[in-house]
């Protein structure tokens, strides 16, 4: 390292500026040209939380080593990946229980998309207040919560749940997540305390505008940071196999026990018992459909 290399953390790209967090001093930086020369399987080069070095003249020079990575296949080349956040500790994986429309089985590719990446995913089921009906959350909460993940409902409107969604933030990195129009800036201008900008949504067709155009790093705390991001239509995985979609799964083999062949997919094979249990009507039918759509499409 020269003596005017320094280290710094990505807070947010903009187009070629590249905000670099070092030591308290913001710095905008650009990628050094060799990095576009270089041939490699990402849609981007630089991510969001990637620590990097730059030189004097505002250069990224090198991007580290990253410890995690939340990444999914980019939607327009099947071959890349997209990466959308770098050496981050958790996602929260944003939906809304209604408005948009709440899809299982992205959440379960996002959360399996974090757990290969090395990030812990957390789920937050946003616009609680406009169910009646809370037999959906509360089918959400239990099935995630047995398989080990934390879900937080919550309503920006009526503030409920979000002191407990506040408090798990403490000392991590996290980033927020999901489809457009679910809410994430707004809990995040709660949390955060800020007045970043809010989409209305289109009444008529029920879908969100993007509002939110690049990520951005949040300090929140000393240790806490968190990221708000634009929301993405969809999240396909890149790189996981059948055989790790089975093993995500694996809690559907829970009411009847094992398959006659390890590798059942659970779709024709003989000796089926997730087949079997369903027939018996032993399964959660939302975790069931979930993995028949995602089995089905890889
Ligand atoms: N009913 C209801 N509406 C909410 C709630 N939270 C947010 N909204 C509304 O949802 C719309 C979208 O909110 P945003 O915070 O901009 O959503 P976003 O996820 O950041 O959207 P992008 O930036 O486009 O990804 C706004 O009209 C908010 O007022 C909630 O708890 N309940
Ligand atoms: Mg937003
Ligand atoms: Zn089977």
């Amino acid at each position: 390292m020269s003596e005017m290399t320094q280290q710094g953390r990505v807070l947010s790209i903009r187009g070629k500026y590249i905000h670099i967090l070092s030591e308290e001093k913001i710095t905008i930086c650009y990628l050094k040209n060799s990095f576009r020369r270089e041939k490699t399987d990402q849609k981007n080069t630089i991510a969001i939380g990637d620590l990097v070095l730059f030189n004097e003249k505002d250069q990224i020079t090198k991007i580290l080593e990253r410890k995690t990575v939340l990444q999914r296949m980019d939607p327009l080349n099947h071959r890349k990946r997209h990466i959308l956040g770098a050496n981050i500790d958790r996602v929260y994986i944003t939906f809304a229980i209604q408005s948009p429309a709440i899809d299982i089985p992205m959440i379960d590719r996002y959360v399996m998309a974090a757990q290969k990446g090395g990030l812990i995913p957390v789920i937050v089921l946003n616009k609680i207040d406009l169910v009646q009906d809370k037999s959906l959350v509360n089918s959400l909460v239990h099935l995630y919560n047995n398989i080990g993940i934390d879900v937080y409902p919550i309503s920006t409107y009526t503030k409920e749940g979000m002191d407990a969604l506040k408090e798990s933030l403490q000392g991590h990195l996290s980033i927020f997540s999901g489809p457009t129009g679910v809410g994430k800036t707004s809990l995040i201008n709660i949390v955060a305390n800020k007045e970043l900008l809010v989409g209305e949504i289109s009444a008529k067709i029920q879908k969100g505008k993007h509002t939110t155009t690049y990520s951005s790093l949040i300090a929140l705390e000393k240790d806490t940071f968190i990221i708000d991001t634009p929301g993405i239509a969809s999240f396909a995985l890149f790189d996981v196999t059948e055989q790790e979609t089975l093993l995500y799964f694996g809690d559907l083999n829970e009411p009847l026990g094992n398959c006659k062949f390890r590798t059942c997919t659970h779709t024709h094979e003989p000796s089926c018992m997730v087949k079997e249990a369903e027939k018996q009507n032993l399964l959660c039918p939302i975790r069931l459909s979930s993995f028949q759509t995602i089995i089905s499409a890889e």
